[in-house]
């Protein structure tokens, strides 16, 4: 993806950040593409490819052919224990130490955000190693190698629960299903009362979530968005930094520090 040199950032978003005292980051499948995670679209290889990302995702999906379904999240899988954390990662990870208050809030189904060391993280779409049960629920415990798929995919018959015989489907929240509560209404809640907003890598086509910068808006928080890419909802945010995570993150950061040092008073 060709990336635009990233313009200077504006002073006053440098101001907006080193007064913040609640700061929240959501992100989207962009935040992890540099770390060789394929965004939600480009999941779709190989034995998937002629199948739409939003008819794959759903109860139904695994209901009607399970193979198939398992056989894409365990390739998912193995793509995200095979990526690391970039620096945009450990730029967040370095900003949850400095700031009075960092809350992520994120789409995506990976671990990138907490290996890299933030603690605060809300997964409002689930995780992919949280597997369970799709008939008790009861939680089921993956193998701890990383898969090894091959590349074009191939379709493996779930596991099965050890207490009831129900077939393991994946952590994550299906479209179609309700985010859970315990996390969309803590992340509603630091959209509410954040002071920055910082949007990162998401095309902003996916509700409830979509609907987070606009809470954030409302309660008067400075909102930024960082894609390569122009988005739907890009006329909300008073700051478009036109480049990707692993870019703009650390010179966000850099240049909040670097001005911060120049203040007496703030670490
Ligand atoms: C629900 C987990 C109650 C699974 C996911 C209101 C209006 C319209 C539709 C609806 C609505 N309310 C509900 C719906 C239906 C539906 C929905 O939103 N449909 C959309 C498609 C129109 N929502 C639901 O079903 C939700 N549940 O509402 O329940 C209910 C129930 C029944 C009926 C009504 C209501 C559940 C939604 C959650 C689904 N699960 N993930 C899995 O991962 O397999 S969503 C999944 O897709 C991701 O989690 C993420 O949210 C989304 C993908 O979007 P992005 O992350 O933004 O990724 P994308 O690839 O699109 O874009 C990447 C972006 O990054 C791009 O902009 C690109 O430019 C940028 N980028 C690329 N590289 C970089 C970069 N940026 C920075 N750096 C880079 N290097
Ligand atoms: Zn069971």
């Amino acid at each position: 993806m060709p990336v635009a040199d990233a313009a200077p950032i504006p002073l006053g978003l440098i101001e907006s950040l080193r007064s913040a005292r609640r700061i929240c980051v959501f992100s989207g499948a962009g935040m992890s593409a540099e770390s060789g995670v394929p965004t939600f679209r480009d999941a779709l290889t190989g034995l998937w490819e002629r199948f739409d990302a939003e008819r794959l995702a759903t109860p139904e999906a695994f209901h009607r052919d399970p193979s198939l379904v398992w056989g894409w999240y365990e390739w998912r899988r193995m793509k995200m224990r095979l990526a690391q954390p970039h620096a945009g990662h450990r730029a967040l990870a370095g900003l949850e130490r400095r700031a009075a208050q960092l809350t992520v809030i994120t789409q995506n189904v990976d671990d990138l955000h907490e290996r890299a060391g933030n603690t605060n993280v809300l997964h409002l779409h689930g995780s992919l190693e949280a597997t369970r049960c799709v008939r008790c629920a009861a939680p089921f415990a993956l193998p701890a190698d990383i898969p090894q798929e091959p590349e074009g995919g191939r379709r493996i018959e779930p596991p099965r629960c050890a207490s009831c015989g129900g077939r393991v489907r994946p952590g994550v929240v299906w479209f179609g299903e309700s985010l859970p509560m315990p996390i969309l209404q803590p992340a509603h809640d630091a959209a509410a009362a954040c002071d920055v907003w910082i949007t990162v890598g998401t095309s902003g086509l996916v509700y409830p979530a979509a609907e987070l910068p606009l809470v954030a808006a409302r309660a008067g928080a400075t909102l930024v968005q960082i894609n390569p890419l122009p988005t739907p909802l890009d006329a909300h945010y008073d700051h478009v930094l036109s480049g990707t995570a692993a870019q703009c993150l650390p010179e966000l950061f850099a240049q909040e520090r670097d001005r911060a040092s120049l203040q007496p008073g703030r670490s």
